[in-house]
């Protein structure tokens, strides 16, 4: 197993160290965000981690080889190449083995920091179950990663372009905690609120540190949702997203988008029918979630 995964000299040396990591997708780089903005965001969330003393791994597959940490070309290159496959855990065997790169999703960067022994992951968004999975199945990997997989994902919640009431119940049957940061009310990306209620409210990092602690002690195997709401001034108009949502999974369908493609697909979508103004909220929320992430591994770490 060992010979697939490399670690930066960053990493290496916070592994060495003890210092605190924190994972990072790249999915979010090359599918979620356009050129060069996703870039630049990249490498501004690795740089708040970094200030609060903490050590950013973001994780992409580069020539058969998971990358835990990546260089600042390798970080443009999965910016700026439309020749980047989006990776979930189905696609990591055949991507590595042909020495393709890829761009690791929730699911994915799940398992490669598993694989690195690395606990807690911050990113925009998880993936979950579409509108009308009750007939289409689009339900994302990245649950039922959540459900099996030791790590926790510091998230805004998840984007209503899911069936948000759907997505918590899968949840709950996995037996995944969903803990809101100083709420108690689930986020939708975009807004702060949505109509789900989350599972706990915890109020400070430490509290959710230790909530993963004792989940990992008792060997209850499986990640946690943290869900962190965008902060009040970057957050969008609740009734121009709901819209927006709206006719973007009106053009999906339309358009007979199915699979992986879906997801990239809206949120694309999402972001031109917004003048980019979805851009700015989604940039902003990544680095809220950043700081909240660091702050988490600190506690978890070093207590
Ligand atoms: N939601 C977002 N931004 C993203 C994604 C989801 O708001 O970039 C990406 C993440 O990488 C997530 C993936 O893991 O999409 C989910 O894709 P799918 O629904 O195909 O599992
Ligand atoms: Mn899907």
């Amino acid at each position: 197993m060992e010979q697939y995964i490399v670690l930066s000299e960053e990493v290496k040396a916070a592994k060495e160290q003890g210092k605190p990591i924190v994972a990072l997708e790249s999915t979010i780089i090359s599918h979620g965000m356009p050129y060069p903005q996703n870039v630049k965001t990249a490498r501004e969330v690795e740089q708040i981690i970094r200030e609060k003393g903490a050590v950013p791994a973001t994780i992409a597959l580069v020539n058969g080889k998971i990358k835990i940490g990546l260089s600042d070309e390798e970080l443009e290159m999965f910016g700026k190449s439309t020749d980047v496959a989006k990776a979930s855990r189905r696609d990591l065997p055949y991507l590595l083995a042909t020495k393709k790169m890829g761009a690791t999703t929730v699911a994915a960067t799940m398992i490669c920091a598993d694989l690195a022994d690395i606990r807690i992951f911050v990113t925009g968004g998880i993936g979950g179950v579409h509108r009308g999975a009750e007939t289409t199945m689009d339900i994302s990997a990245d649950l039922e990663e959540l459900a099996n997989t030791n790590v926790a994902v510091i998230c805004a919640g998840a984007k209503s372009i899911l069936d948000l009431g759907l997505t918590m119940e899968y949840l709950e049957t996995k037996g995944v905690p969903v803990i809101g940061y100083q709420t108690n009310v689930l986020p939708a990306f975009y807004t702060r609120t949505s109509d789900f209620a989350v599972n706990f409210q915890a109020d400070t990092a430490e509290e959710i540190a230790a909530t993963l602690k004792t989940k990992w002690e008792l060997n209850l195997k499986g990640g946690a949702v943290i869900a962190n709401p965008i902060p009040e001034e970057h957050a969008m108009d609740e009734e121009e997203i709901t819209e927006v949502i709206e006719s973007a999974l009106q053009e999906a369908e339309a358009n007979h988008i199915s699979g992986k493609d879906t997801t990239p697909f809206l949120l694309a979508k999402v972001k031109e029918l917004t003048d980019g103004k979805s851009l700015l909220s989604n940039i902003e929320l990544v680095k809220n979630n950043a700081r909240l992430g660091a702050e988490i591994a600190l506690s978890f770490y070093t207590k």
